[in-house]
């Protein structure tokens, strides 16, 4: 059993780019499954601020955003083409765009009977009229703004087009996945397989390569609590920091770490690591003691508290 616990929700898109690097990983994993939309305590009390989902745990050491948990099963599972920092620049910019713009864009397309469906399954009426206020005040302050409604379809229809182009062998960059497959994968698993969009239809390429990434599975899961996840994480003590990522000037600063594009909450904290993709804030939590909390650079800024 491998420490790696994700914080997820079966709709997510996020958590089903993750439970598919866990698939293709191999690794096994603990699944804590946690609520739609904020309060969400548990998760809290682990991320601080942060409020998107997924995020990971390893004891003491929490993972915010699915780049830093996709550089940790890379690092666990001996699988470096699934950490972003591992791929070249184009595979970067693509990733980059698709799991913003493109992601959106997804979400806004993929609405459906069948969704809703699922989403009056899985949620109280109550919760769903919680879930939607939460939707409409994410977007009302988001900086990115997409294509909007109008545009979604046809974004995804064009997107669908590039993809169809794109791919000349078994994955989108080569004959083996890499993070971008991973990226491209859960926009389009929500839209076919959560929404039941026929809009892949007309795209042979792309569907057989969605087969192919769905094939990966989630891998090896064992369901746990949240109250056990939060006793792991009282249990263990971070992991040592290398002295390399503890030179800069700003180490020791009480700061804040936020996401730029939407769901804005900060994550303040010690800054304890600077490294060339990732910043690390150590946060004392009541009952749990000392976390470490890490973030990607990219898409996320760090200002003095
Ligand atoms: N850049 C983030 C995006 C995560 C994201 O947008 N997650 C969505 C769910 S798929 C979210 O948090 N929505 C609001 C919520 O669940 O509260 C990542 O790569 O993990």
């Amino acid at each position: 059993m491998s420490d790696l616990i994700l914080h997820h929700y079966p709709l997510s898109p996020f958590s089903e780019k993750i439970r598919a690097m866990l698939g293709y990983s191999g690794l096994p994993w603990q699944s804590v499954t946690t609520r739609e939309m904020p309060p969400r305590p548990m998760v809290a009390a682990l991320a601080g601020g942060y409020r998107k989902i997924p995020v990971a745990q390893i004891g003491a050491d929490v993972f915010c955003d699915s780049r830093s948990i996709a550089a940790e099963i890379a690092a666990l599972s001996g699988k470096p083409e699934l950490a972003l920092e591992s791929c070249s620049t184009e595979v970067q910019d693509y990733v980059a765009a698709v799991d913003l713009e493109i992601f959106l864009a997804c979400v806004m397309a993929g609405g459906s009977g069948k969704l809703n469906q699922k989403i009056r399954e899985s949620m109280s009426l109550l919760d769903i009229g919680r879930f939607v206020l939460d939707r409409i005040n994410i977007g009302r302050k988001a900086t990115v703004k997409g294509v909007g409604f109008r545009g979604a379809r046809p974004r995804v229809l064009q997107h669908l087009a590039d993809l169809e182009s794109r791919l000349q062998q078994d994955f989108l960059f080569g004959p083996q996945p890499n993070h971008a497959d991973f990226s491209t994968y859960h926009g389009l698993w929500f839209i076919r397989d959560m929404g039941g969009s026929r809009m892949i239809d007309a795209f042979p390429k792309a569907i057989a390569w969605l087969d192919r990434m769905k094939a990966f599975g989630h891998g090896r899961r064992s369901d746990i609590d949240a109250r056990q996840a939060l006793e792991i994480a009282g249990n263990a003590s971070p992991r040592p920091i290398a002295e390399a990522f503890r030179q800069d000037a700003l180490i020791g600063r009480e700061v804040s770490v936020t996401p730029t594009d939407y769901g804005q909450v900060p994550t303040p904290g010690t800054l304890v690591a600077v490294m060339p993709q990732r910043w690390i804030v150590a946060r004392k939590e009541p009952g749990l003691g000392t976390l470490h909390v890490h973030f990607p650079r990219q898409g996320f800024a760090l200002t003095l508290a």
